[in-house]
Protein backbone atom coordinates (compact mmCIF):
# COMPACT_ATOMS: atom_id res chain seq x y z
CA UNK A 1 0.00 0.00 0.00
CA UNK A 2 2.68 2.61 1.02
CA UNK A 3 4.61 1.46 -2.39
CA UNK A 4 1.17 2.00 -4.06
CA UNK A 5 1.03 5.27 -2.80
CA UNK A 6 5.03 6.36 -3.49
CA UNK A 7 4.79 5.30 -6.83
CA UNK A 8 1.31 7.32 -7.14
CA UNK A 9 3.24 10.52 -5.81
CA UNK A 10 6.44 9.62 -7.71
CA UNK A 11 4.00 9.43 -11.26
CA UNK A 12 2.35 12.59 -10.52
CA UNK A 13 5.26 15.22 -9.38
CA UNK A 14 6.96 13.56 -12.66
CA UNK A 15 3.95 14.63 -14.52
CA UNK A 16 4.12 18.15 -13.03
CA UNK A 17 7.69 18.80 -13.25
CA UNK A 18 7.42 18.45 -17.29
CA UNK A 19 4.48 20.74 -17.28
CA UNK A 20 6.71 23.28 -15.64
CA UNK A 21 9.22 22.27 -18.37
CA UNK A 22 12.02 20.84 -15.23
CA UNK A 23 15.25 20.22 -17.43
CA UNK A 24 17.12 17.05 -16.64
CA UNK A 25 15.84 13.62 -14.94
CA UNK A 26 13.59 13.13 -12.08
CA UNK A 27 16.02 12.24 -9.28
CA UNK A 28 14.42 11.78 -6.11
CA UNK A 29 11.47 13.62 -3.88
CA UNK A 30 10.93 14.19 0.14
CA UNK A 31 8.09 15.18 1.50
CA UNK A 32 8.19 18.51 3.23
CA UNK A 33 5.86 17.72 6.35
CA UNK A 34 6.23 21.77 7.86
CA UNK A 35 2.74 23.05 7.19
CA UNK A 36 -0.54 22.73 8.58
CA UNK A 37 -2.85 23.53 4.81
CA UNK A 38 -1.03 22.61 1.79
CA UNK A 39 1.40 19.75 0.75
CA UNK A 40 4.89 20.40 -0.31
CA UNK A 41 7.93 18.49 -1.79
CA UNK A 42 11.54 18.77 -2.38
CA UNK A 43 12.05 17.11 -5.98
CA UNK A 44 15.10 16.73 -7.35
CA UNK A 45 16.37 16.32 -11.22
CA UNK A 46 19.56 15.43 -12.53
CA UNK A 47 20.77 17.70 -14.93
CA UNK A 48 22.44 16.80 -18.17
CA UNK A 49 26.13 17.79 -16.72
CA UNK A 50 25.58 15.33 -13.88
CA UNK A 51 24.58 17.58 -11.28
CA UNK A 52 21.14 17.72 -9.45
CA UNK A 53 18.99 20.69 -8.96
CA UNK A 54 16.22 21.09 -6.39
CA UNK A 55 12.59 22.37 -6.64
CA UNK A 56 9.74 23.08 -4.45
CA UNK A 57 6.28 21.40 -5.72
CA UNK A 58 3.45 22.38 -3.84
CA UNK A 59 -0.32 21.32 -3.77
CA UNK A 60 -2.22 24.24 -2.51
CA UNK A 61 -5.39 23.44 -0.78
CA UNK A 62 -7.86 24.35 -2.33
CA UNK A 63 -10.54 23.97 -0.05
CA UNK A 64 -8.87 26.95 1.96
CA UNK A 65 -7.82 28.90 -0.96
CA UNK A 66 -10.58 28.93 -2.68
CA UNK A 67 -9.30 30.83 -6.29
CA UNK A 68 -5.62 29.91 -5.94
CA UNK A 69 -4.62 31.36 -9.11
CA UNK A 70 -5.21 34.71 -7.05
CA UNK A 71 -2.93 33.82 -4.52
CA UNK A 72 -0.49 33.54 -7.59
CA UNK A 73 -0.88 36.78 -8.64
CA UNK A 74 -0.42 38.56 -5.55
CA UNK A 75 2.72 36.65 -5.09
CA UNK A 76 3.70 38.06 -8.29
CA UNK A 77 2.99 41.55 -7.41
CA UNK A 78 4.25 41.54 -4.02
CA UNK A 79 7.65 39.70 -5.10
CA UNK A 80 8.36 42.42 -8.22
CA UNK A 81 7.76 44.92 -6.45
CA UNK A 82 10.48 43.59 -3.71
CA UNK A 83 12.89 42.82 -7.02
CA UNK A 84 12.24 46.23 -8.40
CA UNK A 85 12.63 48.25 -5.08
CA UNK A 86 15.53 46.19 -3.39
CA UNK A 87 17.41 44.71 -6.15
CA UNK A 88 19.95 42.87 -4.12
CA UNK A 89 16.99 41.49 -1.96
CA UNK A 90 16.29 37.64 -2.79
CA UNK A 91 12.89 36.70 -3.17
CA UNK A 92 11.15 33.40 -4.45
CA UNK A 93 11.20 32.21 -8.15
CA UNK A 94 8.17 30.49 -9.67
CA UNK A 95 8.69 28.47 -12.45
CA UNK A 96 6.00 28.85 -15.63
CA UNK A 97 4.58 26.31 -17.66
CA UNK A 98 4.24 26.44 -21.53
CA UNK A 99 1.29 28.33 -21.62
CA UNK A 100 3.06 31.44 -19.72
CA UNK A 101 1.33 30.40 -16.31
CA UNK A 102 2.97 30.03 -12.93
CA UNK A 103 0.86 27.51 -11.61
CA UNK A 104 -1.45 24.45 -13.29
CA UNK A 105 -4.54 22.97 -12.67
CA UNK A 106 -4.09 18.88 -13.11
CA UNK A 107 -6.83 17.00 -14.89
CA UNK A 108 -8.01 16.00 -11.15
CA UNK A 109 -8.83 19.85 -10.69
CA UNK A 110 -5.98 20.22 -8.09
CA UNK A 111 -3.11 22.77 -8.47
CA UNK A 112 -0.13 23.14 -8.07
CA UNK A 113 3.17 25.44 -8.50
CA UNK A 114 6.80 25.24 -8.07
CA UNK A 115 9.44 27.07 -7.11
CA UNK A 116 13.47 27.07 -6.57
CA UNK A 117 14.79 25.12 -4.09
CA UNK A 118 16.79 28.01 -1.49
CA UNK A 119 19.22 25.78 0.11
CA UNK A 120 18.56 27.07 3.96
CA UNK A 121 17.76 25.81 7.20
CA UNK A 122 14.86 26.87 8.81
CA UNK A 123 13.77 27.03 12.59
CA UNK A 124 10.72 25.14 14.15
CA UNK A 125 11.68 25.84 17.81
CA UNK A 126 15.01 28.29 18.38
CA UNK A 127 16.66 28.78 21.82
CA UNK A 128 18.99 31.23 20.29
CA UNK A 129 18.44 34.89 21.00
CA UNK A 130 20.40 36.38 17.85
CA UNK A 131 18.31 33.66 15.56
CA UNK A 132 15.40 34.91 17.41
CA UNK A 133 16.66 38.64 17.16
CA UNK A 134 16.88 37.97 13.42
CA UNK A 135 13.85 36.45 12.85
CA UNK A 136 12.32 39.66 13.83
CA UNK A 137 14.60 41.83 11.88
CA UNK A 138 13.44 39.55 8.56
CA UNK A 139 9.72 40.28 9.48
CA UNK A 140 10.69 44.03 10.13
CA UNK A 141 12.11 44.21 7.12
CA UNK A 142 9.52 42.32 4.96
CA UNK A 143 7.16 44.96 6.45
CA UNK A 144 9.45 47.96 5.62
CA UNK A 145 9.73 46.52 2.06
CA UNK A 146 5.73 46.61 1.24
CA UNK A 147 5.45 50.21 2.92
CA UNK A 148 4.71 52.06 -0.27
CA UNK A 149 3.00 49.15 -2.05
CA UNK A 150 -0.58 49.61 -2.78
CA UNK A 151 -2.22 46.97 -1.10
CA UNK A 152 -5.46 47.35 -2.61
CA UNK A 153 -4.61 45.62 -6.01
CA UNK A 154 -3.99 42.51 -3.66
CA UNK A 155 -6.46 39.95 -4.01
CA UNK A 156 -8.21 39.17 -0.79
CA UNK A 157 -7.04 35.55 -0.61
CA UNK A 158 -9.01 34.28 2.55
CA UNK A 159 -11.72 36.58 3.19
CA UNK A 160 -11.60 38.16 6.85
CA UNK A 161 -9.01 36.01 7.90
CA UNK A 162 -7.61 38.17 11.09
CA UNK A 163 -10.75 39.29 11.98
CA UNK A 164 -10.67 38.21 15.18
CA UNK A 165 -14.63 39.70 16.06
CA UNK A 166 -16.16 37.49 13.13
CA UNK A 167 -13.43 34.51 13.77
CA UNK A 168 -14.95 34.21 17.34
CA UNK A 169 -18.79 35.05 16.51
CA UNK A 170 -18.05 31.85 14.24
CA UNK A 171 -17.19 29.76 16.58
CA UNK A 172 -19.51 30.83 18.88
CA UNK A 173 -22.33 30.00 16.34
CA UNK A 174 -20.68 26.52 15.66
CA UNK A 175 -20.61 26.41 19.71
CA UNK A 176 -24.95 27.68 19.29
CA UNK A 177 -24.98 24.34 16.65
CA UNK A 178 -22.71 21.59 18.09
CA UNK A 179 -22.76 19.95 14.55
CA UNK A 180 -20.05 16.91 15.69
CA UNK A 181 -21.38 16.94 19.32
CA UNK A 182 -18.19 17.71 20.48
CA UNK A 183 -18.55 20.29 22.96
CA UNK A 184 -18.49 18.80 25.83
CA UNK A 185 -14.98 17.93 25.34
CA UNK A 186 -14.04 21.67 24.96
CA UNK A 187 -16.33 23.23 27.70
CA UNK A 188 -13.41 24.73 29.72
CA UNK A 189 -12.03 25.94 26.67
CA UNK A 190 -15.13 27.60 24.96
CA UNK A 191 -15.87 29.09 28.76
CA UNK A 192 -12.08 30.70 28.90
CA UNK A 193 -12.70 32.25 25.05
CA UNK A 194 -15.99 33.75 26.06
CA UNK A 195 -14.75 35.62 28.82
CA UNK A 196 -11.96 37.07 26.62
CA UNK A 197 -13.89 37.36 23.76
CA UNK A 198 -14.30 40.92 24.17
CA UNK A 199 -10.23 41.91 25.03
CA UNK A 200 -9.69 39.64 22.02
CA UNK A 201 -11.70 41.45 19.22
CA UNK A 202 -10.72 45.02 20.21
CA UNK A 203 -7.86 45.52 18.12
CA UNK A 204 -9.67 43.99 14.61
CA UNK A 205 -12.76 46.18 15.72
CA UNK A 206 -10.95 49.44 15.40
CA UNK A 207 -9.26 47.83 12.31
CA UNK A 208 -12.24 47.60 10.26
CA UNK A 209 -14.08 50.69 11.78
CA UNK A 210 -10.78 52.20 9.94
CA UNK A 211 -8.98 53.12 13.67
CA UNK A 212 -6.07 51.41 12.68
CA UNK A 213 -3.39 51.93 10.50
CA UNK A 214 -3.56 49.92 7.38
CA UNK A 215 -0.48 48.24 6.32
CA UNK A 216 0.60 45.14 3.90
CA UNK A 217 1.45 42.50 5.85
CA UNK A 218 2.34 38.64 5.68
CA UNK A 219 -0.36 37.04 7.64
CA UNK A 220 1.55 33.99 8.84
CA UNK A 221 4.82 34.85 10.26
CA UNK A 222 5.86 31.86 12.37
CA UNK A 223 9.70 31.59 12.07
CA UNK A 224 10.07 28.72 10.02
CA UNK A 225 8.40 31.48 7.51
CA UNK A 226 12.19 32.63 7.07
CA UNK A 227 15.01 30.75 5.19
CA UNK A 228 18.54 30.97 7.02
CA UNK A 229 22.02 31.29 5.13
CA UNK A 230 23.17 27.46 7.18
CA UNK A 231 26.56 28.73 7.86
CA UNK A 232 26.06 32.89 8.78
CA UNK A 233 22.62 31.69 10.24
CA UNK A 234 21.44 35.44 8.44
CA UNK A 235 17.87 35.59 7.16
CA UNK A 236 18.14 35.02 3.58
CA UNK A 237 14.08 35.65 2.45
CA UNK A 238 10.47 35.57 4.23
CA UNK A 239 8.61 32.53 2.33
CA UNK A 240 4.98 31.47 2.15
CA UNK A 241 3.67 34.46 0.77
CA UNK A 242 0.11 33.10 0.39
CA UNK A 243 -2.00 35.47 2.14
CA UNK A 244 -0.05 38.81 1.86
CA UNK A 245 -3.02 41.18 2.29
CA UNK A 246 -3.58 44.43 3.73
CA UNK A 247 -3.76 43.75 7.74
CA UNK A 248 -2.53 45.12 11.17
CA UNK A 249 1.56 45.29 12.02
CA UNK A 250 0.96 44.44 15.11
CA UNK A 251 -1.35 41.03 14.06
CA UNK A 252 1.95 39.68 12.54
CA UNK A 253 3.91 40.60 15.11
CA UNK A 254 2.02 39.15 17.46
CA UNK A 255 2.14 35.85 15.22
CA UNK A 256 5.34 35.76 15.31
CA UNK A 257 6.21 36.14 18.66
CA UNK A 258 3.05 33.34 19.12
CA UNK A 259 5.14 30.73 17.51
CA UNK A 260 8.70 31.87 18.41
CA UNK A 261 8.36 32.38 22.19
CA UNK A 262 6.50 29.12 23.26
CA UNK A 263 8.71 27.06 25.39
CA UNK A 264 6.75 23.86 23.39
CA UNK A 265 5.25 23.09 20.12
CA UNK A 266 2.79 25.07 18.36
CA UNK A 267 0.37 21.54 19.17
CA UNK A 268 2.41 20.61 22.20
CA UNK A 269 -0.37 18.00 24.36
CA UNK A 270 1.11 18.69 27.72
CA UNK A 271 -0.30 22.44 28.64
CA UNK A 272 2.16 22.39 31.80
CA UNK A 273 5.03 23.08 29.41
CA UNK A 274 3.76 25.65 27.71
CA UNK A 275 4.91 29.23 28.54
CA UNK A 276 5.63 32.66 26.89
CA UNK A 277 9.45 33.10 27.23
CA UNK A 278 9.83 36.74 27.80
CA UNK A 279 13.70 36.33 26.86
CA UNK A 280 12.88 35.37 23.74
CA UNK A 281 10.41 37.95 23.68
CA UNK A 282 12.86 40.29 24.06
CA UNK A 283 15.51 39.11 21.30
CA UNK A 284 12.73 39.17 18.81
CA UNK A 285 11.42 42.93 20.13
CA UNK A 286 15.11 44.10 19.82
CA UNK A 287 15.25 42.79 15.70
CA UNK A 288 12.13 43.53 14.51
CA UNK A 289 11.76 46.96 16.53
CA UNK A 290 15.23 47.60 15.42
CA UNK A 291 13.66 47.55 11.81
CA UNK A 292 10.42 49.14 12.36
CA UNK A 293 10.42 51.70 15.10
CA UNK A 294 10.61 54.54 12.76
CA UNK A 295 7.50 53.42 10.73
CA UNK A 296 5.18 52.81 13.97
CA UNK A 297 2.44 54.47 15.02
CA UNK A 298 2.18 55.16 18.53
CA UNK A 299 -1.50 53.59 18.56
CA UNK A 300 0.74 50.39 16.91
CA UNK A 301 3.38 50.50 19.67
CA UNK A 302 1.12 50.83 22.34
CA UNK A 303 -0.59 47.53 20.58
CA UNK A 304 2.14 44.62 20.54
CA UNK A 305 1.18 43.02 23.55
CA UNK A 306 -2.16 43.39 22.92
CA UNK A 307 -1.67 41.93 19.55
CA UNK A 308 -0.27 38.66 20.76
CA UNK A 309 -2.76 37.81 22.94
CA UNK A 310 -5.37 38.81 20.35
CA UNK A 311 -3.88 36.47 17.06
CA UNK A 312 -3.28 33.23 20.08
CA UNK A 313 -6.55 33.64 21.08
CA UNK A 314 -7.89 34.10 17.57
CA UNK A 315 -5.99 30.84 16.04
CA UNK A 316 -7.03 28.84 19.28
CA UNK A 317 -10.70 29.74 18.22
CA UNK A 318 -9.59 28.72 14.95
CA UNK A 319 -8.49 24.71 15.75
CA UNK A 320 -11.82 24.80 18.28
CA UNK A 321 -13.78 25.75 15.65
CA UNK A 322 -12.46 22.85 13.26
CA UNK A 323 -12.38 20.59 15.89
CA UNK A 324 -15.99 21.25 16.86
CA UNK A 325 -17.05 21.05 13.19
CA UNK A 326 -15.32 17.98 12.06
CA UNK A 327 -11.60 19.09 11.21
CA UNK A 328 -12.57 20.03 7.98
CA UNK A 329 -9.33 22.74 7.64
CA UNK A 330 -6.35 22.03 9.39
CA UNK A 331 -4.70 18.83 8.44
CA UNK A 332 -4.54 17.09 11.65
CA UNK A 333 -2.29 13.84 12.81
CA UNK A 334 -4.24 12.23 14.93
CA UNK A 335 -8.18 12.63 16.80
CA UNK A 336 -8.84 15.23 19.13
CA UNK A 337 -5.69 16.90 17.39
CA UNK A 338 -7.23 20.54 16.86
CA UNK A 339 -8.42 20.06 20.41
CA UNK A 340 -4.92 19.87 21.72
CA UNK A 341 -3.70 22.40 19.44
CA UNK A 342 -6.43 24.71 20.85
CA UNK A 343 -5.61 24.23 24.95
CA UNK A 344 -1.68 24.82 23.53
CA UNK A 345 -2.67 27.74 22.14
CA UNK A 346 -4.72 29.10 25.07
CA UNK A 347 -2.17 27.99 27.90
CA UNK A 348 -0.03 30.50 26.02
CA UNK A 349 -2.77 33.49 25.82
CA UNK A 350 -2.91 32.82 29.66
CA UNK A 351 0.47 33.20 29.93
CA UNK A 352 0.74 36.70 27.65
CA UNK A 353 -1.91 38.02 29.92
CA UNK A 354 -0.02 36.91 33.18
CA UNK A 355 3.01 38.65 32.11
CA UNK A 356 1.23 41.48 29.92
CA UNK A 357 2.72 44.24 32.13
CA UNK A 358 6.70 42.69 32.45
CA UNK A 359 6.06 42.16 28.24
CA UNK A 360 4.66 46.04 27.71
CA UNK A 361 8.01 47.01 29.82
CA UNK A 362 9.75 45.13 27.81
CA UNK A 363 8.49 46.38 24.39
CA UNK A 364 9.25 50.32 26.10
CA UNK A 365 12.85 49.63 27.24
CA UNK A 366 13.49 48.34 23.47
CA UNK A 367 11.95 51.20 21.70
CA UNK A 368 14.47 52.99 24.02
CA UNK A 369 17.59 51.35 22.84
CA UNK A 370 17.39 50.12 19.66
C1 LIG B 1 -1.65 27.55 8.83
O1 LIG B 1 -0.16 25.87 6.82
P1 LIG B 1 0.59 26.95 7.49
O2 LIG B 1 1.47 26.38 8.55
O3 LIG B 1 1.33 27.83 6.52
C2 LIG B 1 -2.66 28.70 8.74
C3 LIG B 1 -2.19 29.87 9.60
C4 LIG B 1 -2.00 29.40 11.03
C5 LIG B 1 -1.00 28.25 11.04
C6 LIG B 1 -0.82 27.70 12.42
C7 LIG B 1 -4.00 29.69 5.35
O4 LIG B 1 -0.45 27.94 8.23
O5 LIG B 1 -3.17 30.88 9.58
O6 LIG B 1 -1.54 30.45 11.86
O7 LIG B 1 -1.44 27.19 10.18
N1 LIG B 1 -2.78 29.13 7.35
C8 LIG B 1 -3.99 29.31 6.78
O8 LIG B 1 0.27 26.85 12.44
O9 LIG B 1 -5.04 29.17 7.40
MG1 LIG C 1 1.13 29.63 5.78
Amino acid sequence: MRRRTKNIMFEKLTEVGTAFRLAGKFYAYDTIKTGNINSTYKVTYRQPDGSLKSYVVQKINTNVFKNPAEIMENIDHVTSHIRDRFPGEMTLHFHHTADGKNYLYDEDGSFWRVMNYVDSITFDVCDDPAVISATGEAFGRFQNQLADFDGSILHETIPDFHNTHKRLDRLFDDVAADPCGRNADAMEEIQYISSVRYQAGILSERYAAGNFPVRVTHNDTKSNNVLFDRITKRPLVVIDLDTVMPGMSVYDFGDAVRFICNTAAEDEPDTRRVFFDTSKFRAFCHGYLGAVKNSLAPEETESLVLGAFSITVELASRFLDDYLTGDTYFKVNYPGHNLVRTRCQLALAKDIQRKRDELEWIVRDTLETV
